[in-house]
């Protein structure tokens, strides 16, 4: 990204600033972000929002702001100062909305960064899994009473079972023979777990387990933590919309409970952390327990193991396509994370029993 083009999107943003100096954040898999220094001693997460896997980019927009504003009046007790560490605050565009079109088509949103914060890839004590838990839960909790029916899809089917399934089973109609080679071992897992995976798409789709808003995204990686790894603030809700808790409960112990990296490649280092499992989900009970159903409730560790099998399925399915959904480094990236998400449902099946 050119810096002038980030200048000119910075400067369609209603701030008392002008543009020092940037640099990229590259950690996301699907949209392009920077941190900006402003000449006002603020420093801004300017994002350029992929277009291309979010069709609905307002929808989207709108969805973030009116979730924050609704967590920011939970807190109103509090110093402004504090809420702001504690929920993302969107910036409007000159032009009245909270995002910014270039001449190219490429849609804009600024957020003020969060200072002396940290984020972690890796969990390497309780600690922060008990934090994170807390964080989630909170944020399950406090967004419980807005109505999941005032937020759009922003991405259709986003974690629905079939919808992964029927788009795994186009991918090996079009995969390359040496891809389906590659991929044998992982294809047949695939199969063999299908009926399990399912169970939580039938409790949803019967309304069993209600929708409610959920983030969609809860990697620990998208929670920020104070320099004393106590817990600030949930980011990245671009996919905030209806959904069950299951999979926000399960995405953070995907990445939480995972000794290594997603896209690891020696298994042996990719083990599933009981010990954490259970500080985490000590830390999300106390918070939402209260708002959940027995049955919500009964169906967490499923919830998890189904969240690491969506992950292991979409990597899967973009290695069969041909790499053209997330962001890759080398040709077997997406293979190799999906090993890495079988290896943490095999390490987790053996350390637990999850129905
Ligand atoms: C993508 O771009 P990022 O890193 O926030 C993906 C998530 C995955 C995640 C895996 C819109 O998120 O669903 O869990 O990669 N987001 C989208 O790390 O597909
Ligand atoms: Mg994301």
């Amino acid at each position: 990204m050119k810096e002038q083009q980030l200048l000119e999107s910075f400067n369609k943003f209603n701030h008392n600033s002008e543009f020092l100096s940037y640099s990229e954040l590259a950690s996301g898999h699907i949209n392009d972000t920077y941190l900006v220094k402003g000449t006002d001693g603020t420093n801004y997460v300017l994002q350029r929002i992929n277009h291309g896997v979010f069709k609905d980019v307002p929808g989207l927009i709108s969805n973030k702001v009116n979730v924050s504003k609704h967590l920011q009046s939970k807190f109103s007790h509090l110093p402004k100062n504090e809420i702001f560490r504690k929920v993302l605050s969107f910036i409007e565009s000159t032009n009245g909305n909270f995002y910014y079109i270039d001449i190219e088509g490429n849609y804009w949103n600024l957020m003020v960064f969060i200072d002396n914060s940290i984020t972690f890839e890796t969990v390497s004590n309780k600690e922060v899994a008990y934090e994170g838990g807390k964080l989630i839960g909170d944020f399950l909790n406090l967004t419980s009473d807005f109505d999941a029916k005032k937020l759009i899809e922003v991405i259709p089917k986003f974690h629905d079972m079939s919808f992964r399934f029927s788009q795994f089973e186009d991918a090996l109609k079009v995969a390359s023979e040496e891809r389906l080679e590659q991929a044998k071992k992982y294809i047949d897992l695939v199969w063999s777990l299908k009926d399990e995976m399912h169970i939580i798409q039938r409790l949803k789709e019967s309304g069993e387990i209600k929708l409610r808003v959920t983030h969609n995204d809860t990697k620990i990686s998208n929670v920020l933590f104070d320099t004393n790894n106590k817990g600030l603030c949930v980011i990245d809700t671009d996919t905030v919309m209806p959904g069950v808790v299951h999979y926000d409960f399960g995405d953070a112990i995907r990445t939480i409970c995972n000794s290594a990296a997603e896209d690891e490649t020696d298994l042996n280092k990719v083990n599933f952390n009981l010990e954490y499992y259970n500080a985490y989900t000590k830390g999300f009970l106390e918070k939402v327990e209260s708002a959940l159903s027995p049955i919500e409730l009964k169906y967490l560790p499923l919830g998890a193991k189904t969240m690491i099998f969506i992950m292991a399925l979409r990597f899967l399915t973009d290695f069969l396509n041909g790499d053209t959904y997330y962001k890759t480094k080398y040709p077997e990236h997406n293979l190799d994370r999906a090993k890495n998400q079988f290896k943490l449902i095999e390490s987790m099946s053996e350390k637990m029993n999850v129905l």
